[in-house]
């Protein structure tokens, strides 16, 4: 059985943010335009009036201060409310291989390995561009990795789930070498006109290259174990799909999007993930202690205090429990990722440190990764 490690990653960073207090002056916009627009179903009561949304009540409820977006005007106008992202021709590369490449090109620079060595590309990520052909075999052929690609999507577990994939793979010996890509276009498939849920997400792309470890260049991390698991929820939903895209489709449906129970994901997701982390840090024979640092997936502040502080059996400090989302916002999978390029290369050799991803499904995944 050969050992796999990574040796590579990359973040692709959108160039638009928008900070909350431009998110809420649109927003609110819309809100009123809404109202008006309404007004005597509202007065009638047979239609809700929109309320205002509140930069304070979103740093306070996620800790989000701003997001990266692929194109801001559009969200930003208050007729619209949604990116404006024009459909490229089929000979053009898709959005999603763009982002995805860039983030691939950063990680395998970092490892020094030719795109020509790389075995197997898994896309793994939330939605994706099209059903078929899989955004990871474009991926292939923009960067000309060799062997096979194909898509996977596990929502915000994409990444670890991923990771496990390619480090099985590597494992087994069917392959040497992997890139994971994250490529997360949150923007679009986010509903904006929602005040619950407008506030949440961001775009961006990560890259994970895996290899086998003896074929490390430079400094690196080992996998030492995976763990996976998915329970089945309705509390975060996204209803689109080729089934629904019929006539129905053309009314504004509401369920073609983002959907979520985001006060029982709150409270049904932490002991899940609580428990999961601690039953694979039993198997792999570690304790708190021995742990470096933990590079949660970044959908909430509160949450990821929370995760934190039952992991380490005391509240973390920000360097050992890196939080992005104040930045990048939810970008999904790509979130663990992202924390964990931007705030790893000071762990020493034999350091030890836990990747941890949860989301929609419910599916939960972790990696336990050791510096050498
Ligand atoms: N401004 C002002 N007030 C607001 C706003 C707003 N924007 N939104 C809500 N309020 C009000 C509510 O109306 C409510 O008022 P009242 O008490 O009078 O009813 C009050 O504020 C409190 O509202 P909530 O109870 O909803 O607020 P919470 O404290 O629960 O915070 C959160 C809301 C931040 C959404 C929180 O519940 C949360 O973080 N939940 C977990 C989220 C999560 O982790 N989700 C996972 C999704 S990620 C994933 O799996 C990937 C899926 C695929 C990606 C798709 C990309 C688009």
């Amino acid at each position: 059985m050969h050992s796999a490690a990574i040796t590579g990653t990359g973040v692709f960073t959108p160039t638009e943010t928008i900070s909350n207090d431009e998110l809420v002056v649109a927003f609110n916009a819309h809100a009123d335009m809404f109202n008006s627009q309404n007004a005597k179903a509202i007065a009638a009561g047979t239609c809700a009036a929109k309320p205002h949304s509140s930069a304070d009540f979103i740093l306070a409820a996620s800790g989000i201060e701003r997001r990266y977006v692929l194109n801001k005007s559009g969200v930003l106008n208050p007729d619209r409310m949604y990116p404006s992202l024009p459909a490229r021709a089929d000979d053009a590369p898709s959005v999603m291989a763009e982002i995805g490449v860039d983030a691939a090109q950063q990680a395998l620079e970092q490892a020094g390995v030719a795109a020509s060595c790389v075995d197997a590309v898994i896309c793994a990520a939330s939605n994706h561009e099209r059903a078929y052909p899989a955004i990871a075999v474009e991926i292939q052929s923009l960067l000309g990795t060799s062997g096979f690609a194909f898509d996977m999507n596990v929502a915000c577990s994409s990444a670890t789930f991923g990771i496990q994939t390619a480090t099985d793979m590597i494992r087994s010996g069917s392959i040497r070498s992997a890139l994971v890509i994250n490529p997360e276009i949150c923007s679009a498939h986010l509903e904006w006109r929602d005040r619950d849920c407008h506030f949440i997400f961001g775009d961006v792309a990560t890259a994970t290259l895996l290899q086998r470890t003896q074929d490390a260049q430079g400094p690196h991390f080992t996998v030492r174990s995976t763990k996976l698991a998915t329970h089945f929820s309705n509390n975060i939903r996204n209803n689109n799909g080729f089934l629904r895209r019929t006539r129905d489709q053309m009314e504004d449906r509401r369920d073609m999007q983002f959907m979520q129970n985001g006060r029982k994901v709150f409270k049904e997701v932490l002991p899940l993930v609580s428990k999961h982390i601690a039953e694979h840090m039993s198997h792999d024979g570690i304790t708190a202690a021995d742990l470096r640092r933990l590079w949660l997936h970044q959908a909430n502040k509160s949450m990821n205090d929370y995760i934190g502080k039952k992991v380490l059996g005391r509240d973390p400090s920000p360097q050992e429990q890196p939080n992005i989302l104040q930045d990048y916002a939810n970008t999904s999978s790509a979130g663990s990722i992202i924390a964990f390029a931007q705030n790893s290369a000071d762990l020493t050799t034999g350091e030890i440190g836990l990747i941890c991803s949860f989301g929609a499904g419910y599916s939960v995944g972790s990696v336990i990764v050791e510096r050498s």
